[in-house]
């Protein structure tokens, strides 16, 4: 399927429009061999028109993803864009930036009919200052087999391939891991020893033919390639705009570049994948109308007063900020009664999206509410077209609930993927890292694995009636509806389906603070191949290690804990380093 189509031009405003003639060097139309040549070095100069502003960046956004985090990223460090719209914009650039977003095949579809494919070759070649972000190096090698084999821009030589999730490797590799840098470049200064977020199926393999190129590798399964650095061409596999304060600061050097100078950095070894601690706040309208951050018990969050009233544990922007500030890995947003409200027609929760987004340079995941609908006047909106919103207000991924499990029931009644489902279509245009499921299941005890047709576990305390087995049965709506599916089938299902992530909630554990539900996080951590965030229940970091030992858990997400501050993020993060978790600190 293509993308959606590309932006509509924006206007420049205020932006400098005015441009100077700059002499950069040329090493026009050739793919370096196998020296270390660098592109430039020794060669002539020409003269090529550019921007006078030092201080615009030239965005390259065909519109198929979240680029607002990019956006951001750049505004907040005091650079202004200027966006493309034509392939002239890209040869007139003084510094170009291209966060591919989406499939390779779709960006090359826009990339070659728009011209803009030439221009980029063209704009490398003259070795301008360049940042491909994550889709924005796949794009340079040659091809990639992501819907192919598709060809690439030709830049570097390599395939793009997909990670191999054939012995058990968890994909998309989603999460914080650190670099071992290769190359003396004091771009990655920043990134020595830290962690930088990365989330990719697809990734470039170090070869003969480009190690040239390459500025540092990372393991995920295989060693991958995470940068590449060439004269002023430089590519990132992972998020600058989402690694917090070593993102920005990369980004920093990068766009304010004078990228030829050197630093011999330290040789680390590249880190395991850092296990993710998440921030969550469940977020709805209380009686007054206000949007507020609100925290259940066993999916419960009135008081439990006269009153009734929906518990009030802050405002949404200024508690995710905080929470970024204190060192969550991610940070989410749950719209809970996104089930009967139409997100749309919510718009404090996009503004909330839009604001909490200019200040949280780590994933922001939102849900609630997406599925397909009919407005009061009889006007249809696709969940495409809900999630489309989400993003385009700075979500980079979306949760889906409710609607994942009708996905999952059709599609385990008649085997058939109609390829119509929510799931199924954002996954398609985004990609399935972009797209989390979350499940939130009841337990329910049996004497024995034979009395349901659901997986059940062994549970490690027994039933109210000596019961030694459970099921856990997918609810929807928040919990007050429940369904004939366990967590076990809807996870399988929703990974066939297009899911990269499942958001594990537990609906007994939700608020209690006795920990994580160890044996349904171990049953569903085991059953898929995409990671899986443990949820509900968190109430001491002992907990957070727990739930790491014992289970497959990618992440652990915690809200009341955190919003009540009992337990600060940066205790939590301790605790794991003490307990040999490799954590992002
Ligand atoms: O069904 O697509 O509209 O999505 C609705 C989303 O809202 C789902 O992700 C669903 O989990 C969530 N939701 C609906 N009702 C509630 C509720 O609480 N009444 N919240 C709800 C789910 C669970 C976690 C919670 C953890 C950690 N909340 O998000 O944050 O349990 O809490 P704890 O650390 O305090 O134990 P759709």
């Amino acid at each position: 399927m293509q993308p959606p189509p590309p932006p509509l031009p924006q206007p420049l405003g205020a932006m400098a429009t005015g441009a100077a003639t700059l002499t950069v060097p040329c090493s026009v139309g050739r793919r370096p061999k196998r020296s270390s040549q660098r592109r430039g070095s020794g060669s002539a100069s020409v003269s090529v028109r550019a921007s006078s502003d030092a201080n615009t960046v030239t965005l390259l956004d065909y519109g198929a993803g979240n680029v607002r985090s990019v956006r951001n990223a750049i505004r907040h460090l005091g650079f202004g864009i200027r966006d493309v719209r034509s392939p002239e914009d890209i040869l007139a650039a003084d510094r170009l930036v291209f966060p591919g977003v989406g499939a390779f095949g779709s960006a090359m579809d826009v990339l070659n009919s728009t011209g803009m494919a030439d221009a980029l070759r063209e704009y490398i070649q003259r070795d301008r200052p360049f940042l491909g972000i994550c889709l924005g190096l796949q794009l340079l090698f040659d091809s990639s087999e992501e819907n192919g084999p598709v060809s690439g821009l030709g830049v570097i030589p390599g395939v793009i391939r997909r990670f191999d999730s054939s012995k058990g490797l968890i994909v998309p590799h989603i999460g914080w891991n650190a670099l071992e840098i290769t190359k003396d470049t004091q771009l990655l200064q920043g990134a020595d020893g830290h962690h930088v977020y990365f989330v990719h199926s697809y990734h470039a393999l170090p070869s003969d033919a480009n190690r040239d190129w390459i500025s540092s590798i990372c393991n995920y399964g295989d060693s991958f390639i995470s940068s590449i650095s060439m004269g002023n061409i430089q590519a990132v596999q992972f998020h600058p705009e989402k690694s917090g304060d070593t993102g920005l600061s990369i980004l920093k050097k990068i766009l304010s570049a004078n990228p030829s100078g050197t630093k011999v950095p330290a040789r680390r070894k590249a880190s395991k994948l850092a296990k993710r601690v998440i921030a969550c706040l469940d977020v709805r309208s209380n009686d007054n109308g206000d949007l507020v951050v609100t925290k259940g018990d066993q999916y419960d969050v009135r008081e439990h007063t006269s009153s009734k009233e929906v518990r009030n544990l802050g405002k949404p922007v200024d508690l995710a900020s905080q929470y970024y500030i204190d060192g969550a890995d991610e940070v989410s947003f749950l719209n809970i009664t996104g089930f009967r409200d139409f997100p749309l027609g919510d718009l404090p929760m996009l503004e909330v999206l839009r604001c909490a987004s200019e200040k949280v340079f780590v994933p922001l995941t939102v849900g609630g509410g997406i599925r397909d609908f009919t407005d009061a006047n009889g006007r249809y909106y696709s969940s495409l077209e809900v999630a489309s919103e989400y993003f385009r207000s700075g979500a980079d991924k979306i949760s889906i609930g409710s609607d994942a499990v009708y996905a999952a029931e059709a599609f385990l009644q008649t085997g058939v993927k109609t390829g119509k489902s929510s799931l199924e279509q954002i996954s398609r245009v985004y990609g399935n890292q972009a797209v989390v499921v979350s499940i939130d299941p009841r337990r329910v005890y049996v004497n024995s694995p034979e009395d349901v047709p659901f997986k059940t576990v062994k549970v490690s305390s027994k039933g109210p009636s000596g019961e030694e087995y459970a099921w856990y049965q997918c609810t929807v709506s928040g919990g007050r509806d429940s369904r004939p599916i366990g967590a076990y089938e809807l996870a399988k299902a929703v990974e066939e389906l297009g899911a990269g992530e499942i958001l594990l909630n537990c609906i007994d554990c939700d608020g209690q603070g006795c920990g994580f539900d160890i044996d349904l996080v171990k049953m569903v951590s085991d059953a898929v191949t995409i990671p899986v965030i443990a949820s509900s229940g968190a109430g001491a970091v002992e907990h957070f290690s727990e739930v790491f030992e014992k289970t497959n858990a990618s992440a652990a997400l915690a809200a009341g804990i955190f919003h009540r501050k009992e337990v600060p993020i940066l205790a939590v993060k301790e605790h794991l380093v003490d307990a040999g978790v490799e954590v992002r600190v």
